[in-house]
């Protein structure tokens, strides 16, 4: 097992070897509740990536060369390593990021599923036979694209990773995988589990490194078939824009503001902890956090008052303690953030119902913490209401009629999720189908599944992870189109026979 305590920092992850950055350049992984370093990890650049490209680009012809069935055996095999390893990674993650260990345990507990998910499908995939007319057989076969491109934030590190490996891998591609240069411990961590499951050499590289250097050499790379990334619209703007200088395909999944819609038919309490959940799981940092709380104006007061009551209830403390429901944001930065945005909430007149502030006492002095924070009386033009925020900030908007509540839902330049609460069937699919977003959750949030597209309308993204549409995108498809007949053809004989085209 690799370690992350010793002296000796953690290789990037190439061709089946951990070995050290070219440059023997080291980025140093801090754990946001206190500062203590988590481990050191070789910091990849161009070079590196080149090296990773090249790695990826002579495994191909062999893990594309299996059959599917054999890909999902060993995918299958992946799955149970990975459970059996569960309880080490999960340590990790928390380490890295700071999110409560009950939030990583139940989260990565889930992982194997894509795996298994995938590895069935790489099994079970049927090409079509499209009618063609008589006389051909005609058929498609998709077909791997090559090597591709992850590039992936540290919100979910393995989850997210997760979500582009397994249909990237079942479909035959090899990859190299720029982590976040704040959480790039456990996708070396993966590398292992694939080893072990005998995925060959070559198959899985890592390049830990920044977004600016590796990040950039990889998405321009013109070996690279496809770029998937998790990160922030701007990010995915820039990497979209670059990659279509090589006609690289790209997939992204960036931000987003999504909207808890309740109906005055949902009991209050429900109402509540709907929220609660949507809005301060991983403390806010998550591209599906319900940042905006749509509540009819007839339940609005009783349940903003419970929902301030329950937020400051939540325990703030060590990520590490079962007991601790909230732990820091992941940065500075990113903590940064979220105070300048409270600065411009007051500024734009919204109220503060709670938090606002950092938590105080000894425990958060030297971590990133934050307390849950909630706005009432915000209007759908203010910037509160309208840009990502990813910290635990929640802004309650009231509103009259189901027409005024899809029309605020509708009302930002995101469309990745948003949920609906409400016991009438009708409004519930009424409402979902006007609703401009890619995942719509009716009395729920943030549930996800490896056979269940996700993606995002709008600036959210383009493509899908998940499901069997994420296996297809990472194919192109081949058309063969067979004449049986022996009859002779000559298109330029002067025989009299009319000749087909088309
Ligand atoms: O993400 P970045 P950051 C949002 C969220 C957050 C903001 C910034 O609002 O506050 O983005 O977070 C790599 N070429 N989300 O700075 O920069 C980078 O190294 C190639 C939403 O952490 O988008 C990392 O591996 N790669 C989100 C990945 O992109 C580049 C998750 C994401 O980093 C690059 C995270 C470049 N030019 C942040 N610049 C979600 N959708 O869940 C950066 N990277």
């Amino acid at each position: 097992m690799i370690s992350t305590a010793g002296a000796e920092p953690l290789g990037l992850y190439i061709g089946g070897q951990f070995t050290p950055a070219l440059s023997g350049r080291v980025l140093e992984v801090r754990n946001p509740k206190n500062g203590a370093l988590v481990g050191r990890v070789a910091e990849g650049d161009k070079a590196d990536i080149d090296r990773a490209v090249a790695a990826a680009e002579a495994a191909f012809p062999i893990w594309s060369g299996l059959s599917g069935a054999a890909r999902g055996d060993i995918m299958h095999k992946a799955a149970e390593i990975l459970a059996r390893r569960l309880p080490e990674i999960v340590g990790i993650e928390v380490d890295q990021i700071g999110r409560p260990r009950r939030e990583m345990t139940a989260q990565l507990a889930r992982l194997p599923e894509w795996y298994s998910y995938f590895g069935a499908l790489a099994r079970t995939h049927e090409d079509t036979v499209p009618p063609f007319g008589a006389g051909y057989l005609n058929y498609t076969r998709r077909v791997p694209l090559g090597v591709v491109g992850h590039v992936t934030p540290w919100n979910h590190p393995l989850l997210i990773l997760t979500k582009k490996v397994a249909p990237s891998m079942a479909a035959g591609n090899t990859m190299v995988v720029k982590p976040s240069e704040l959480a790039p411990i456990t996708p070396l961590l993966l590398a292992e589990v694939f080893k072990e499951a005998g995925v060959p050499d070559g198959v899985y590289n890592v390049v830990p490194g920044f977004g600016a250097t590796a990040g950039l050499a990889l998405t321009t790379h013109p070996a690279v078939r496809k770029i998937d990334l998790t990160g922030g619209t701007k990010t995915g703007q820039e990497v979209a824009a670059l990659a279509g200088r090589n006609l690289t395909r790209v997939a992204a999944e960036l931000g987003g503001k999504a909207s808890v819609i309740v109906f005055p038919d949902t009991d209050v309490d429900r109402a509540v902890s709907a929220a609660l959940f949507a809005s301060f799981i991983a403390t806010g940092q998550t591209c599906v956090q319900g940042a905006r709380l749509l509540v009819h104006r007839s339940i609005h007061d009783a349940v903003v008052t419970r929902l301030v009551a329950r937020a400051e209830a939540i325990r703030i403390g060590d990520p590490q303690d079962p007991a601790t429901q909230m732990g820091p944001l992941v940065s500075a930065r990113q903590r940064d953030l979220t105070e300048h945005y409270v600065r411009i909430g007051l500024e734009e007149g919204a109220t503060l119902a709670t938090g606002g502030a950092r938590p105080e006492g000894p425990a958060f002095d030297c971590g990133f913490f934050y307390r849950p924070t909630i706005f009432t009386d915000v209007t759908n033009t203010m910037r509160i209401a309208q840009e990502e925020i990813f910290g635990p900030v929640v802004c309650v908007l009231p509103f009259e009629t189901e027409e005024e509540a899809v029309a605020l839902a509708n009302g930002t330049e995101f469309g990745l999720a948003m949920s609906v609460w409400t016991r009438d069937l009708a409004r519930a699919h009424r409402v979902t189908h006007r609703l401009e977003a890619g995942i719509v959750w009716i009395n729920d949030h943030h549930r996800i599944d490896p056979a269940s597209p996700w993606g995002g309308f709008k600036m959210s993204g383009i493509g899908r992870e998940n499901g069997r549409v994420a296996y297809e995108e990472y194919t192109q498809i081949q058309n063969v189109i067979v004449n049986l007949t022996d009859a002779p053809f000559d298109w330029y004989a002067d025989d009299n026979v009319e000749k087909r085209y088309s």
